[in-house]
Formats: structure tokens, C-alpha cells, sequence
């Protein structure tokens, strides 16, 4: 049977180093709740991150949402955002008490068109939450102009954005505030996690409580906080990852070159071009099918069939969701780019231990 190859595939550090690194929580047995190990990747990451802020959390959506929660936004405002992304980022919005305002997305990049944005402020909007697609990253120079013009707050979604950097600077260090995600299926993984990463310090004390059910001290109860900590197990994973990230994205590019070869000025398959002053994670690999000899479902389909999962990210657009039926904003027709990009991606496999034989042999089975 062909060897199975699934669209992406964590990064971990050998059994042996991530062992030695929980080994402490035996003897601690401090499992969670801001522990040695939690402190030590927080400060790891300020320190990779050149970030002077990074607060963790147990996912990247809570982080999403709990950032988005302590600017405290009148309900019913409006928050500027694309339906080019995964659920969570419209959900954040949503789950805040906000209406999301779907911006179309640029054609290259596939991240907010920022030409488009100041079409959609009215009176009641509050914020941008852009994503940093791909880890491809938005023009954040626009997004930071129209923000300050209209005196908005600009909330980056870099879940897909973890060690990208633009012009020199990381994805941490853009908007108000940055939110990555540090899921299984990303670049940098502490298993589950995600952190929120700003530069100005005045929210941190607000995300510190929020995660930690609205609590300053055992009797200060100050927001009606849920939970959303990064424990100690994750935390140590998090610790081993960040020694090995820099090598796996090496690898990650060189997979990326590969397909590049193979795919590159085929007739019928988009990709994205490197973006300028940009330095890339490689976090993702879409192509887009417009014209070539088979439609994107047919090739998801074949490589299905040759026991390659590819995945259509993001499809359908999260405008279209049926939970957001109601909402005036909704619906793809109005944001038309994203629309068709979305009924046309794919995102072929790509880690950092994809061979460069297996990316041949995916490539085959397309151009077959
Ligand atoms: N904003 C954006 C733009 C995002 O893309 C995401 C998450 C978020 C916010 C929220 O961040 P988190 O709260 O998740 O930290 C996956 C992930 O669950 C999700 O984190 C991610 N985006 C989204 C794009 O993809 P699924 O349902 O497609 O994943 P799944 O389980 O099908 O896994 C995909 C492949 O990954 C598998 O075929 C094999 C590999 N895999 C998966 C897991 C779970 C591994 O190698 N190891 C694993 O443990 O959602």
C-alpha cells in the first residue's frame, strides 16, 4: 500500500529530551498554574520573539479571545476582520459580543486586502483583527496607518505567523497586540497552546487574571474569567521545540523549494510568490487550481486515493458559516476574491521531515 503522508505532521524533540525536561515535575509536583516550567518558556519566547510581553495560554483561540476581551469594546461594535481563516478567528470576534465585517483578501497574499478596509468603517467599528495567512504577513504599514487615522486597535491573528518576520522585525511586534497559536499542527508546538504577544505592557496584567477566572489575588476576583493557562507539560514540550525550531524550519524550506520546482510555472496552478522583506516560516504550502487539467476537488480527491491528505484551508469561508447566516455581514458574494480562492486552494503536505521524495511523488500524482 502507498505510504501514507498527511497534510502536515508535528515537530517533536526526541523522546529522551522532553523526558529530561519533565522530570522536574516529579519532583515539583507542580503540574500547572504558572509553574517553573511555564516562566522559563515565557521568558524563552520574549527572548526569540525580541517581545518585551508574551503571555501564554493553553490554546491559541482563548488567547484570540481573551486579548479581544480586555479591550473591552462596547457589544454590538464592529470589528474588521477576513473570512479567509480558520472558524476560530470570526469566532472570537463573534463569541466577544462583536460583529465581524468581512474585508475581501488580496489576491497574492491572500491576507486583507488594506485597500479595501476603510471602505467598511462606519461609527460603530472598534478594531482590525487581520491574519497573517500562511504566515504570509498582511501590510501591516497600511493597517497601521488606517488604524491611527481612524483611531481603531489593530488585533493580528499570527497563528499561522510564529518566528515570520518582516522587514527584521518578528510577527509579534505588529498592531496592538499579536496572537499565535502553537497548535499540534504548527510550525512551533507546545502541543495545544498559543500566547498573546504585545509590545505595550498595560494589558498584561488584565490577560494574566483573565486566564485565571478573573482572579488578581485568592480573594480579589475582579473579571468573570474562564481558564485558559498553559500547563507545565506543555510548557516543557514548548521549552524543547524552541531548540530545534530554527533547524526544522530550515527543512521546512527546503520542501518548500522543492515543490517549488515541480509546480512552479505550471500552467493552471497558482502559488504564492516569497513575499518582499519578508522572512518566512514556511508554514504552509497553497496552490491554487484555475485552469489546470483538473479542478482542486478532483486533485484532493486523486491524492486521497494515493493515501495523500491535502487539505482546502480555508474552505468553506467562515462568511458562509451556517451559524453566521443571520448576520447581516454574512455571506461569500461579498468578499468575491476570497470566495474564489477558497472554491480553488489547496494546502499540500508540508513539515519540517517531508522527504523531497515524497514531495516528488505528491507532485506526480498532480501533474498526472
Ligand atoms: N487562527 C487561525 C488562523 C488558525 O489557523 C487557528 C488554528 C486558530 C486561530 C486557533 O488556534 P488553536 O486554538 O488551535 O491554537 C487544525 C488545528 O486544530 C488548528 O489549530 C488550526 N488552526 C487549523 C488550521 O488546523 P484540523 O481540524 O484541520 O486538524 P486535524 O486534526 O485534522 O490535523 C491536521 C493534520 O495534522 C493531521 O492530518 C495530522 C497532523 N496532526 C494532527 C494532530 C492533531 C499531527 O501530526 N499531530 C496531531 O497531534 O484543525
Amino acid at each position: 500500500m502507498a505510504k501514507t503522508i498527511l497534510v502536515t505532521r508535528s515537530s517533536m524533540p526526541t523522546y529522551e529530551e522532553y523526558c529530561e525536561e519533565i522530570k522536574k515535575l516529579w519532583d515539583s509536583h507542580w503540574l500547572t498554574n504558572m509553574g517553573a516550567e511555564h516562566q522559563k518558556l515565557q521568558s524563552n519566547l520574549e527572548e526569540y520573539l525580541d517581545c518585551p510581553n508574551v503571555v501564554l495560554y493553553t490554546n491559541g483561540h482563548l488567547a484570540l479571545e481573551n486579548i479581544i476581551a480586555a479591550m473591552q469594546f462596547p457589544k454590538g461594535a464592529e470589528v474588521i476582520t477576513t473570512p479567509f481563516t480558520f472558524a476560530s478567528t470570526t469566532h472570537a470576534i463573534a463569541r466577544n459580543g462583536l460583529v465581524p465585517v468581512f474585508c475581501d483578501v488580496d489576491p497574492e497574499t491572500y491576507t486583507i486586502d488594506a485597500d479595501k478596509i476603510e471602505a467598511l468603517i462606519t461609527g460603530k467599528t472598534v478594531a482590525i483583527v487581520p491574519v497573517h495567512v500562511y504566515g504570509n504577513i498582511c501590510d501591516v504599514e497600511k493597517i497601521d496607518e488606517i488604524a491611527k487615522k481612524h483611531n481603531l486597535k489593530v488585533i493580528y491573528d499570527a497563528a499561522h505567523a510564529f518566528a515570520a518576520k518582516y522587514k527584521g522585525i518578528s510577527a509579534a511586534n505588529f498592531g496592538d497586540a499579536s496572537m499565535f497559536s502553537f497548535h499540534a499542527t504548527k510550525v512551533y508546538n507546545t502541543i495545544e497552546g498559543g500566547a498573546v504577544c504585545l509590545r505595550d505592557p498595560a494589558l498584561v496584567k488584565t490577560l494574566n487574571e483573565m486566564r485565571n477566572f478573573g482572579m488578581r489575588d485568592a480573594e480579589n476576583i475582579i473579571y468573570a474569567g474562564g481558564n485558559a493557562k498553559m500547563n507545565e507539560f506543555q510548557a516543557a514540550m514548548g521549552i524543547c521545540n524552541l531548540r530545534h525550531l530554527d533547524a526544522e524550519i530550515t527543512k521546512r524550506k527546503k520542501a518548500v523549494e522543492r515543490y517549488r520546482e515541480n509546480l512552479g510555472g505550471i500552467s493552471g496552478i497558482k502559488l504564492c510568490k516569497p513575499q518582499r522583506d519578508v522572512e518566512s516560516n514556511y508554514a504552509y504550502f497553497p496552490a491554487v487550481f484555475d485552469g489546470f487539467k483538473a479542478t482542486r476537488d478532483e486533485v484532493f480527491a486523486k491524492l486521497a486515493k494515493q493515501n495523500i491528505t491535502a487539505r482546502k484551508y480555508f474552505y468553506p469561508l467562515t462568511n458562509s458559516f451556517e451559524c453566521y447566516r443571520d448576520l447581516k455581514t454574512a455571506g461569500a458574494g461579498k468578499t468575491p476574491v476570497a470566495a474564489y480562492i477558497a472554491d480553488r486552494v489547496l494546502t499540500l503536505p508540508l513539515y519540517a521531515d517531508l522527504s523531497e521524495d515524497d514531495v516528488d511523488r505528491i507532485c506526480e500524482i498532480i501533474m498526472k
